[in-house]
């Protein structure tokens, strides 16, 4: 499998680390300023015979080192800063994305790709627009990463291992979000019998929050540990053929009652993209939130036609 990595920053530098780790086999990191790609991929390269590891990852700034790909990752973009939401991103990081897109159509037009740039619903939107995908092969990582907050946070709040917290945070990668608590369950136990009311709305709070938090920290720009592990859980799921249900950002055609928006939902990952959209028993409030959800992605959809001067209708699937 020969992997691109679109954007050699902090989130696509540590997901080439992690798929080096994984052993899968050729990466290409790619990024519009001259010397990051190539500089990264060379010191990745140097670490393989220390890990003991046989992938090949090379790096550049042409799209051409990129042809034959059969999967794309595109994590170019800028990152958060203090203060900002991912919506403010939109107008900067849509135009880079398309661009993006519009390159990989010469080089890689049957890839799958994988969208992380933010604001993620919408950026994974108009990648598939512009290669006019269809939604097996084009979705966007934003669920692995939030499920992992909430994970994250519930094995903080009980002492427990964060493995055994079973868990699914749906909808828009934002403050839209939302977590499962009906399903969610530790070690099999029902997570409402082990927590509060009170933790439990505390644990979702700062789980929709999480990015925010280590912006907030950080000070100069975003996550990127844990969005590059989750990155490379959905590549290694593709690779392997490996048929993990795991949330993702898709094309909705009518499941869980909406249509044309993307959100994330639980699919099946495997070596064909998305072979499936779960559809799983939501309590009354959770299908509601997921409404609201997917009507903050839908208005940032249109922001975005706004914002490029385009017509959704000419956009339409
Ligand atoms: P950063 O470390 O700044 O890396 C971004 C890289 O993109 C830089 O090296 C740029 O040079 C490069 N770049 C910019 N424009 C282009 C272009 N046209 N072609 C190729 N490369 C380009 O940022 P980061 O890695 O921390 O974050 C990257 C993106 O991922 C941001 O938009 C973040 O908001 C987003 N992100 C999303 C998640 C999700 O869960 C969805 C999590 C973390 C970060």
């Amino acid at each position: 499998m020969k992997v691109t990595i679109a954007g050699a920053g902090h989130v696509g530098a540590t997901c080439a680390q992690y798929l080096l780790q994984e052993d899968l086999g050729e990466v290409y990191l790619l990024d519009v300023v001259e010397g990051l790609a190539a500089g990264k991929a060379l010191d990745l390269a140097q670490a393989a015979p220390i890990l003991g590891k046989h992938s090949r990852i090379r790096g550049g700034h042409s799209y051409l080192g990129a042809r034959g790909s059969d999967l794309v990752v595109i994590t170019a973009g800028k990152p958060r800063q203090p203060g900002m939401s991912r919506d403010d991103l939109l107008a900067v990081n849509g135009r880079i994305v398309a661009s993006i897109a519009s390159e990989l159509k010469e080089v890689a037009p049957d890839a799958l790709v994988i969208t992380v740039t933010n604001p993620l619903d919408v950026t994974t939107y108009i990648v598939q627009r512009v290669l006019d995908l269809p939604r097996s092969r084009c979705m966007g990582m934003a669920g692995i990463l939030d499920t992992a907050r909430f994970r994250c946070f519930v094995a903080l709040q009980l002492g427990c291992s964060p493995v055994d917290v079973q868990a699914l945070v749906l909808g828009g990668h934002g403050d839209s979000m939302v977590p499962i608590l009906s399903s969610a369950t530790v070690g099999g136990v029902r997570l409402t019998e082990l927590l509060t009311p009170g933790q439990l709305s505390a644990i979702v709070e700062r789980t929709r929050k999480g990015g925010a938090e280590i912006v907030r920290l950080l000070k100069t720009g975003s996550a990127f540990y844990a969005p590059g592990a989750a990155v490379a859980q959905m590549v290694v799921a593709i690779a392997r053929d490996e048929h993990r249900l795991l949330p993702a950002c898709v094309l909705t055609q009518g499941e869980y009652g909406l249509e044309g928006v993307f959100i994330g939902l639980p699919v099946v990952l495997g070596s064909r993209g998305v072979e499936a959209i779960v559809q799983m028993a939501l309590a009354e409030e959770e299908r509601e939130a997921l409404g609201r959800s997917a009507e903050a992605v839908r208005s940032a959809m249109d922001t975005w036609h706004e914002l490029a001067g385009t017509d959704p209708a000419d956009w339409a699937s």
